[in-house]
């Protein structure tokens, strides 16, 4: 292998969502968002039909509502991952929508909100991290959703520019990186979170989204679309420095042919293209002939305004951000399904290395540089990494400390292959650890399963006091930093 090469100014550092890290879900003013209402984005949310809507279904104990109290701790926190401690040069997490809103329709924002993110951007600027801010990572406001239905109501372009329009200005001088909707290729297979779209008239009052057809999401996707390109637009008129990412789950473009069966190979290709639907609309600023084939055979054109394909076209975004953690392996026919990391399809007999249990998710290096080139032939966007990391089921032993060097294993070979899709000429601008501080996980709302660097003291039931501790990967990954990636070892 050659020398590991990142460029100068790369973009080390890690991510989070404010969802699965804040905690205080109702304080300062703050509303409830969809993902307040799960426990797990893989299970049903705690919803109940009221006999003449949705509403949240609050009893009992949710992890997320205080999870690592990073709302009132991100102080202590920074100070872990910036120039006194890992040195971090970037840091990705949300705003709560919610907490600038709180109901998603209102006009006037909540001061309170605001100030909170001032302060938190603030102390990002003084650790010597660059924010990089994702606008909504599965954290539109429940009652957008209970009210209007949420994407699948043309009325949701407003109420998204309203508070687009909100944080742009308000942080224009504190953010340069956004990222619009986290994994919003997503919104087709578990629409309630990352799509936020809920039918208000259910036929089958068991389940939230159980009545959601494939014209309906293809129809909120356009709404999507145009808030993406209206965003895109506002941004650039604001501040013309700032840079606006899409932001996928792209696991699941790293998907391999079970066999070289011409079948097999064109049932992948159209697998892949349910992940370049949402590449091509705001990066190529187009609906793709798949998509367009799909809605004339089966009636699904959704209804379009006059202005809405010139707006997507002419508004087409800066990088492409992106989650990979595995690949997969699928055959013409076979079942796939979605989880938080990418899609499970078949067993790949050539990948021997899985996380450990309970998740078992197999490690595959090779398909990040895969991925990246993949992208960069298509689309030639900048690419930003801003998720990957591995889930473990950790302990302090009594010595305070835990031995994580499946984790550092992990890392290292992602980024050797990350180096080496550098080498082969992609333009890569950096990459995010995801969870660099144990959080909340998002599919199935636990504690238990830690990505971090750092370890909190919590756990599934809400016990622990919240003390940080530092593991084994802790020093390492800081040195990786330190020397711009060019030692792993
Ligand atoms: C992505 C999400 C994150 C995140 C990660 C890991 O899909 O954007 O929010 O948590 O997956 O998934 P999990 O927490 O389920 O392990």
């Amino acid at each position: 292998m050659n020398k590991t090469r990142f460029p100068k100014n790369f973009l080390w550092g890690g991510a989070v969502a404010a969802n699965q890290c804040e905690g205080a879900y109702l304080e300062d003013g703050k509303g409830l968002n969809v993902t307040d209402v799960c426990k797990g984005l893989l299970k049903d949310p705690y919803m109940k039909w009221n006999g003449e809507k949705w509403e949240a279904d609050l009893e009992g104990f949710f992890p997320s509502h205080e999870s690592i109290d990073f709302y009132h701790r991100y102080k202590e926190d920074l100070a872990l991952m910036g120039k006194d401690g890992m040195g971090f040069k970037a840091f990705r997490t949300s705003i709560s929508w919610a907490r600038i809103f709180p109901n998603g329709d209102e006009t006037k924002p909540n001061e309170a909100g605001l100030k909170y993110y001032d302060d938190l951007f603030d102390e990002m600027h003084n650790q010597g991290i660059e924010p990089v801010v994702t606008m909504s990572h599965y954290e539109t406001p429940l009652h957008l959703l209970t009210e209007y239905g949420g994407w699948l109501n043309e009325k949701m372009i407003d109420f998204w520019m309203n508070y687009a329009e909100t944080i742009l200005r308000r942080y224009k001088d504190k953010v340069k990186y956004w990222l619009t909707f986290n994994e919003i290729n997503n919104l087709f297979k578990i629409p309630f979170a990352p799509g936020a779209c809920l039918d208000i008239h259910p036929k089958n009052i068991e389940k939230v989204n159980a009545d959601l057809t494939r014209k309906e999401l293809y129809q909120a996707a356009h709404y999507v679309a145009v808030a993406n390109a209206k965003t895109v637009k506002l941004a650039r008129e604001i501040n013309p420095d700032m840079k606006i990412g899409a932001m996928l789950s792209l696991s699941g473009m790293a998907t391999y042919p079970e066999t070289c069966k011409p079948e097999d190979v064109i049932a992948v290709q159209q697998f892949q293209h349910q992940q370049h639907f949402f590449l091509d609309l705001f990066c190529k600023g187009k609906y793709s002939g798949y998509a367009r084939r799909e809605w004339e055979e089966n009636g699904y054109t959704p209804i379009m305004k006059d202005g809405d394909l010139e707006l997507i076209q002419e508004n087409t975004v800066d990088y492409i951000a992106f989650s990979y953690y595995k690949s997969c392996v699928l055959r013409a026919g076979a079942e796939m399904k979605t989880d938080t990391g990418g899609v499970y399809g078949l067993k790949n007999p050539y990948i021997t290395e899985y996380s450990p249990e309970p998740w078992k998710w197999p490690v595959d290096p090779q398909g990040l540089r895969y991925l990246c080139n993949y992208l960069n032939d298509i689309y030639d966007k900048p690419l930003f990494i801003v998720e990957n990391g591995i889930g473990l089921d950790e302990k302090e032993d009594e010595n305070g400390k835990i031995e994580d060097d499946f984790r550092r294993y992990y890392v290292s070979e992602h980024l050797k292959q990350l180096s080496e899709a550098i080498n082969d000429g992609c333009n890569v601008m950096g990459y995010l650890y995801w969870g660099p501080i144990d959080i909340v996980s998002a599919g199935t709302g636990e504690m238990k399963k830690r990505y971090g660097f750092i370890y909190v003291d919590k756990d599934n039931d809400g016990n622990g006091d919240l003390h940080r501790s530092r593991k084994e990967s802790f020093d390492w990954y800081k040195r990786v930093i330190e020397c711009n990636g060019e030692n792993l070892d």
